[in-house]
């Protein structure tokens, strides 16, 4: 494993900060084993783009399809456990007066990994609901059709996530520019920084003072504005951020 470097100046920032805001991305999961959003998919799906499959115009064109995906997706996450990367932000969580975690991660690994203040500005797959009414159907599993029908109005359900094309949930877009607006460090860990509105959030934070720092295994769009880029697995460089700045062993948690 390359050594992983940890400026002291943002040990210091995170010790001393009173509200942090973190964003993360698909790659906080991929050592769960989820496939990034990006990630060249499984031969069954290969032939899609991700951005083709999660969209309104692809549901309405082949509903099953798209249900399909999102039930693939699922059964992916069923055997995934959260990784030290979502451990240490449960951790830092605890250390950190003010603490927001907002993840475009649609998998629910950080609920599952124990953080409580959590965003999901992308929704969750796990949650499905009528594409007439909205209502909200927790077990999508337990249906057979693909995709099942409302209960109540007969439309087709669909997974509660945001789709390209699609408004984020006005209150969780409200609450993650707050968060960012108001925040002294901001962290962004696994993300290629492409998709907006949450791409924004970092140079929201950096507008109004904060400091941005980046986990990424490799630069991204964000890097050349970041105060500081980490290079590294998220799985490996949080740990070592938590030990460091509040000495709290991840391998003994
Ligand atoms: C909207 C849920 C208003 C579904 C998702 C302004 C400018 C340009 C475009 C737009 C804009 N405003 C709106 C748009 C259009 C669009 C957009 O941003 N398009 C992009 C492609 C340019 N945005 C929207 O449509 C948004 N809606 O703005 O509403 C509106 C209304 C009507 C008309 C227009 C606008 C809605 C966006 C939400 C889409 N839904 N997810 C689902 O998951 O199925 S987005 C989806 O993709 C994911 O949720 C995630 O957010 C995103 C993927 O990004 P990442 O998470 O970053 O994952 P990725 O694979 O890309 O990268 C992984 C990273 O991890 C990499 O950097 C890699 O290096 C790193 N990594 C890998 N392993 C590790 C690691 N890092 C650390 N450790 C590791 N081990």
């Amino acid at each position: 494993m390359d050594e992983i470097v940890i400026p002291s100046a943002l040990i210091q920032s995170l010790r001393t900060a009173s509200r942090v805001a973190v964003l993360t991305g698909a790659g906080i999961s991929a050592e769960s084993g989820v496939p990034t959003f990006r990630d060249a998919q499984s031969v069954l799906w290969a032939r899609y783009r991700p951005e083709e499959l999660a969209t309104p115009g692809a549901f309405k064109r082949d509903p099953r399809l798209v249900w399909e995906w999102y039930e693939w997706r699922r059964n992916l996450v069923t055997d995934a456990k959260p990784n030290l990367g979502h451990r240490s932000l449960v951790i830092m969580e605890t250390q950190v007066p003010d603490f927001t975690l907002i993840t475009q991660n649609v998998d629910g690994l950080h609920q599952m990994a124990g953080s409580k203040n959590v965003i999901e500005i992308h929704g969750n797959m796990h949650r499905s609901k009528c594409s007439n009414e909205g209502t909200i159907f927790d077990q999508p599993e337990l249906y057979e059709d693909k995709p099942p029908l409302c209960p109540d109005c007969g439309a087709y359900l669909r997974p509660d996530v945001v789709w390209f094309g699609e408004s984020l949930p006005p209150e969780a877009l409200q609450a993650s520019w707050e968060s960012a607006q108001n925040c002294d460090l901001f962290l962004s860990i696994g993300t290629s920084a492409l998709v907006e509105p949450a791409a924004t959030l970092p140079l929201l934070a950096q507008e109004n003072g904060a400091e941005v720092a980046e986990i990424n295994i490799q630069e991204t769009r964000l890097t050349p504005h970041a105060s500081y880029f980490i290079v590294g697995s998220a799985a490996q460089v949080l740990p070592e951020l938590v030990k460091i700045t509040w000495q709290v062993d991840m391998s003994a948690e």
